[in-house]
Formats: C-alpha cells, sequence, structure tokens
C-alpha cells in the first residue's frame, strides 16, 4: 500500500505516526472558519539555540549525509538522476515528473540558497544518492502576517528504499539543519494527504498538441468527436494579441517587483518577493522560464505581467513518445489586460514554443477563466501546507502562491 494516503477519507484510517508527533494541526482541529484572524500563528514557540541538536540525525548503517555542490556537473547529475527515476508519478505510472537539470539549478538557488538545504541520503560505499530533499528561504504572508519561511520541495527516496521511514528522517533532519539558522516555519504542497492542508488547489489542463496527448493517453478522444473536431476546437491564434506585450527583462525588474508584489497583497496566502527574487524567478530563462510583460505602447509604464514554467514528464513506456512538454501556469498580474486575454497570449505563446499541454492550478483568479479557455479540470488535487503554522482554512482562489 502506498505510504501516504491521496484523499481526506483515507487519511481518517490512518495513524500517521511520524506526523503525528510535528508541529502541524492535527486532522479535525484545524480551525474551518474564523472571523478572527488570532489563530493564525506558530504553532510551537522558537528554539533557543540550545534546544536545537547540533549533530546530524542518526542514518541506517551504510548510509551517510551529504550536502552536494549543484554547481559540480556530476553532484547534479546524481540529483537529477534520483529524481528523473524515482520522482512523482501520476496514480496509473504513465508519467513521471523530469525536473531538467537547468531547472533544478534555477529551483534550488534563488538568492540566499544554502548549500546545506540541498541534502541528500548516500550509499557509504559507492556514493550513490538514494535520497534527497530541499530548503529554499522565502517570504509568505498568511493573512496579515509576514514570515521568514522555507519552502521544502523534491523530496524523495529511491524506490528501492520506500517504505522504511528515511523520509521521516530527512524531513526531520532539513528542519534541523532549517532551525539552525533561525527559520521556524516552512511551506509545502504535495498531491497527498497529510495532517493537514491549509488549502488544496485542483490542476486543470490545457490541450496544445491534442493528437500527441491522445496518443500518449494523457487526453482521450470523446466519442463524440473526431481527431480533425478536436484539433480545431484547441487551435489558437498564431500571434498575441495584447498591444506592448513583449519578454520580461533584466531593466523591468523594479517595475515587476511593485506591480506582483501589489497585486499578490489581494491573497491569503502569497509570497512577498525582492527585486533579487524576481530577476531570479521572473527574468526568462530558455525551457525553464518566461514572462511576459505588457508595456503601454504611449506612457511605456508596464501594466501587466504572465508568466510560465518549463516541466516536462517523461512518457513510461510508450513506443514512440518519451517526454510531455508542459508549460506551467506561474504568477500573472492582470491589471490592464483581462486575464482571459492575458492567459490566451500565454497559451499562444506556449502552443509556439512546441508545448502540448498547458497546466494551472485553480488559485488566484485562475478559477474565473479556466473554462472559457478550454482548460479540462484534471484529477490531481495538489495540497498545500505549512509547518508550524496555524490559520484557518485558505481557499483555492485565496491562494496567492506557486510552487514548483
Ligand atoms: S511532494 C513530492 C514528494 N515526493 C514524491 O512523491 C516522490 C516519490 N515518492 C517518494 O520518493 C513535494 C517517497 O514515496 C517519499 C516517501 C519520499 C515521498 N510529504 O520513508 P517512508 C515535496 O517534496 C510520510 C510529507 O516509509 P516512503 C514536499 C507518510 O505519511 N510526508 O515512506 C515534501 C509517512 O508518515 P506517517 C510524506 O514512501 C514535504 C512517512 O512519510 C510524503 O519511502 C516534506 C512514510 O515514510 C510527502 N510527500 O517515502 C515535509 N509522502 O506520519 C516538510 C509520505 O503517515 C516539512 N509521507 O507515518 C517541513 C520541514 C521544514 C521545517 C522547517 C521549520
Amino acid at each position: 500500500p502506498p505510504t501516504a494516503p491521496s484523499t481526506a477519507e483515507e487519511a481518517q484510517v490512518r495513524d500517521f505516526k511520524f506526523w503525528k508527533t510535528q508541529p502541524v494541526p492535527q486532522l479535525g482541529k484545524r480551525v474551518v472558519e474564523s472571523a478572527e484572524k488570532r489563530e493564525t500563528g506558530p504553532i510551537e514557540p522558537n528554539k533557543e539555540d540550545g534546544e536545537i541538536r547540533q549533530e546530524p540525525l542518526n542514518l541506517p548503517d551504510g548510509y551517510e549525509w551529504y550536502a552536494t555542490d549543484i554547481d559540480q556537473p556530476e553532484e547534479l547529475d546524481a540529483v537529477y538522476d534520483l529524481l528523473n527515476e524515482n520522482y512523482v508519478e501520476d496514480g496509473e505510472a504513465m508519467f513521471r515528473f523530469e525536473y531538467s537539470k537547468k531547472f533544478l539549478r534555477w529551483a534550488l538557488k534563488p538568492p540566499g540558497w544554502l548549500r546545506s538545504w540541498h541534502l541528500c541520503v548516500r550509499a557509504q560505499e559507492s556514493k550513490k544518492v538514494v535520497g534527497f530533499i530541499s530548503a529554499t528561504p522565502a517570504h509568505i504572508q498568511v493573512h496579515d502576517k509576514e514570515n521568514k519561511m522555507v519552502e521544502i520541495n523534491f523530496l524523495c527516496v529511491h524506490k528501492k528504499l520506500r517504505a522504511k521511514r528515511l523520509a521521516p528522517v530527512l524531513i526531520k533532519e532539513i528542519t534541523r539543519r532549517v532551525h539552525l539558522t533561525g527559520i521556524f516555519q516552512a511551506a509545502f504542497t504535495a498531491g497527498v494527504f497529510l495532517p493537514t492542508p491549509v488549502g488544496s488547489c485542483r490542476y486543470w489542463h490545457r490541450s496544445l498538441n491534442p493528437k500527441k496527448l491522445v496518443d500518449v493517453r494523457f487526453s482521450h478522444l470523446p466519442a463524440s468527436m473526431t481527431m480533425q473536431r478536436m484539433i480545431k476546437h484547441y487551435k489558437l491564434p498564431t500571434a498575441t494579441v495584447t498591444p506592448g506585450l513583449r519578454p520580461m527583462e533584466a531593466r523591468d525588474v523594479p517595475a515587476v517587483t511593485e506591480m506582483l508584489n501589489t497585486y499578490l497583497n489581494k491573497f491569503v496566502l502569497h509570497p512577498i518577493f525582492t527585486e533579487d527574487e524576481i530577476a531570479h524567478w521572473l527574468i526568462p530563462k530558455d525551457e525553464v522560464v518566461d514572462a511576459y510583460v505588457v508595456e503601454d505602447p504611449e506612457t511605456k509604464e508596464l501594466t501587466d505581467l504572465t508568466s510560465f514554467y518549463t516541466l516536462s514528464s517523461t512518457v513510461i513506456g510508450h513506443p514512440r513518445h518519451s517526454t510531455l512538454k508542459a508549460a506551467y501556469s506561474f504568477y500573472h498580474v492582470p491589471n490592464k489586460t483581462p486575464l482571459l486575454q492575458l492567459m490566451n497570449d500565454a497559451l499562444t505563446l506556449a502552443q509556439g514554443k512546441k508545448f502540448d499541454v498547458f497546466n494551472a492550478l485553480d488559485l488566484q483568479e485562475n478559477g474565473k477563466v479556466l473554462k472559457e479557455l478550454k482548460f479540462g479540470i484534471g484529477d490531481g488535487t495538489l495540497q498545500y501546507y505549512l509547518y508550524n503554522y496555524a490559520c484557518p482554512t485558505i481557499q483555492s482562489k485565496e491562494v496567492g502562491l506557486v510552487m514548483l
């Protein structure tokens, strides 16, 4: 059986031997509704220096901790290989995320990154990487409180070492390393249902290359449609329609920082970005992240932003196709340009760059436009979690945080 449940119902009958020991809202305990924001804040107080364990946690015999240096090609290869073979798959094991090396360098090294937070478990003799977890720093606002947190991502244990309770050790060790820097809260997302999501978002998918999506069984051809009709249904314009839309550049960073932070303030859970972070996350990087701004043709002022990142999936065991190239909706600011048009332009650009599908969560204002843009709802739910932080449940349209 899987080591973690995927729905709230399945979670009811689980014991959560590890999670019940952690400072997270236990199942059924989260304040569902609250007019006041009094319940928003840490579950346990910050630890004093003397309360934080100085030595790494114990690993089973034959394994060692290793803080990897992803600037060394061989070390990046080792993490890439682990993830490429063992990271997240869909329920039917048809697709598996394939984070590219270039993407990993981007995702793991935002301003303030630490090597000690790129944490591997290696086999002591062969030095083979068999486990990984990462933390990156971020400022996250929850309701009206701004908090220094880390984002946790890329937790992975080699398939041959599953269900041996290695994941809790990785989680406890990264927690210790984060505590040592004076940070006591974290945000993460997962497809599984653990104690206890702060919010739940659904994935939606917009076909860009319907023929291939049907071939790899990502989509199916409805009985009422021919392939020709399906292709016509998803046809997009060849050019964008918003006047002044152009790729973001380094000189746009101050205006984009201001515009995005102001916009994100509308949401209950959202990041706050410095200019350095905006430069890191949004200046376009080929095959990693694309961002476009709208520059008013008359005033030359920036009014809007749209962006997406590149995350392919391996198509497992298909005779003709080996990867599915997916664009994921990232941050948008629809100030002057309606979100519908902005996103349609993003779809148009993604199609031009030969993506097969455009994925988006129903967070921020996306829910208002996904149907009209011909997105279909997927079967995946992405749960949002906060570690050592309690607050009332947040609806998907109140979520302003996108995690990679
Ligand atoms: S979610 C992606 C997670 N990775 C994958 O799904 C890859 C494929 N699967 C695997 O590699 C994005 C393994 O199945 C993993 C579990 C490693 C997932 N989050 O070692 P055991 C992230 O990276 C619990 C948290 O025997 P395993 C976010 C499970 O409920 N917990 O299982 C990561 C059980 O605990 P319980 C998860 O299959 C956030 C225990 O692990 C989990 O060999 C991490 C079983 O461990 C998940 N996705 O390995 C938390 N999946 O209580 C960060 C299972 O039920 C917290 N479990 O007994 C914050 C830390 C920082 C704080 C700083 C103040």
